[in-house]
């Protein structure tokens, strides 16, 4: 496919309530949508760096600059037959898998446009639904949570993930627990403990939990491994996987015995993939975690959850849990059951609506070829 340009879109959209974690509050989440124009259609992608180095080190800004300095003047005027060629092309730029992930979508929708195949298809995905569920960030107080749960299950959700940080955690969790003994449950820390201060989140080991993401530092495989030896329940990691090596390392490890797969933290879907591969082979539960993503992000985690390995419901929830208006034209609801379906048309299998992108853009950017 000969790239004839990219255009960058900054967006900063209002989330229907504000998310809050243990790295911070977010009202308004912003992203940078990539579309590439290729010899008459057009491919999107969406880069899940949010504005502050917060979940990740990458930022809107970072991402901006990595995009129109090193990203684009690689593949403008030149022929890009697929993922593995773009992987190839950007392979000296270090790190910044969230703005070479964008790119990447927009390859694949580019792709299953021209070929006539959904990204499903072209992934290996095998469901035509995949189970979800919604992540809760942190609420005011224990009641104040149990309440946004109830909210949550009375509109369907099936699995509930509950954000933690120290002082918020325990507690929370076994409120949530009392009031809805027989729920799906997991707890997502984003990082906030140490190995130390992490010996307060010993009770957990006794509410049931699927599992306990994220725990320590983003660097700390090794301690993860000796936290792991302390908890029957499953330690699942976010962060600290960027790559293929880093989900073997983990597994030989025993730093984890759930990996949770975010196609922008790993460098683009064909990474997510492969993480996906070797979990599978090693019979290592995986699921598609979240970056609050656009309809375009959404329809990209769908595809991917739908192939085998992924075994436990995904951070992926309807439009509506996350936006009043969304900018693709589908809506992806929430059928009954937990279970969102995966797009069929070709690419990505979204619309983008040229309207709403307009109302949410911050500024935007189009890079030519010579
Ligand atoms: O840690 O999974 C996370 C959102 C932004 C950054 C990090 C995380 C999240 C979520 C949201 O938990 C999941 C979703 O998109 O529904
Ligand atoms: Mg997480």
């Amino acid at each position: 496919m000969k790239l004839d340009s990219l255009t960058l879109h900054h967006l900063s959209m209002p989330l229907v309530a504000p998310f809050e974690t243990s790295f911070g509050r977010t009202t308004d989440r912003e992203c940078i949508l990539i579309s590439v124009q290729s010899e008459g259609l057009t491919g999107w992608g969406e880069c899940t760096a949010d504005r502050e180095p917060g979940y990740s080190y990458e930022t809107t800004g970072t991402a901006w600059h990595i995009l129109k300095d090193f990203i684009a003047p690689l593949l403008l005027g030149e022929y890009v037959s697929d993922a593995t060629d773009f992987q190839r092309r950007v392979e000296d730029i270090r790190g910044h898998n969230l703005a070479k992930a964008g790119v990447e979508m927009a390859l694949w929708d580019l792709l299953g446009k021209r070929q006539g195949k959904s990204l499903r298809e072209m992934l290996g995905g095998e469901r035509e639904r995949v189970d979800v569920g919604v992540s809760v960030g942190l609420q005011s107080s224990p009641e104040a949570l149990v309440k946004t749960v109830e909210k949550y299950l009375a509109a369907g959700y099936g699995r509930i993930k509950i954000k933690i940080k120290p002082g918020r955690d325990v507690v929370d969790a076994e409120a949530v627990r009392k009031a809805f003994p027989n729920i799906k449950l997991q707890v997502d820390a984003n990082t906030a403990y140490t190995l130390r201060t992490c010996q307060v989140l010993q009770p957990l080991d006794r509410l049931g939990l699927l599992l306990i993401e994220q725990p320590l530092n983003e660097d700390d495989l090794w301690e993860h491994a000796k936290l792991q030896k302390q908890f029957h329940t499953p330690i699942c990691l976010d962060e600290s996987i960027l790559s293929l090596l880093h989900a073997r390392s983990a597994l030989e490890m025993e730093a984890c015995k759930i990996i949770n797969i975010k196609p922008g933290r790993v460098g683009g879907l064909s990474q997510a993939v492969a993480i996906h591969d070797l979990c599978r082979a090693h019979a290592v539960p995986v699921w598609c975690g979240g970056m609050l993503e656009t309809g375009v992000g959404r329809a990209a985690n769908l595809a991917l959850a739908s192939l085998p390995g992924f075994t436990l419901p995904g951070d992926i929830s309807a439009f509506d849990r996350y936006y009043a208006e969304d900018i693709t034209r589908e809506r992806f609801t929430l059928n009954p059951g937990s279970t969102i379906d995966v797009p069929t048309a070709p690419g990505l299998g979204v619309t983008v609506d040229k309207a709403a992108l307009k109302k949410f853009t911050l500024a935007e950017l189009r890079l030519d070829a010579e």
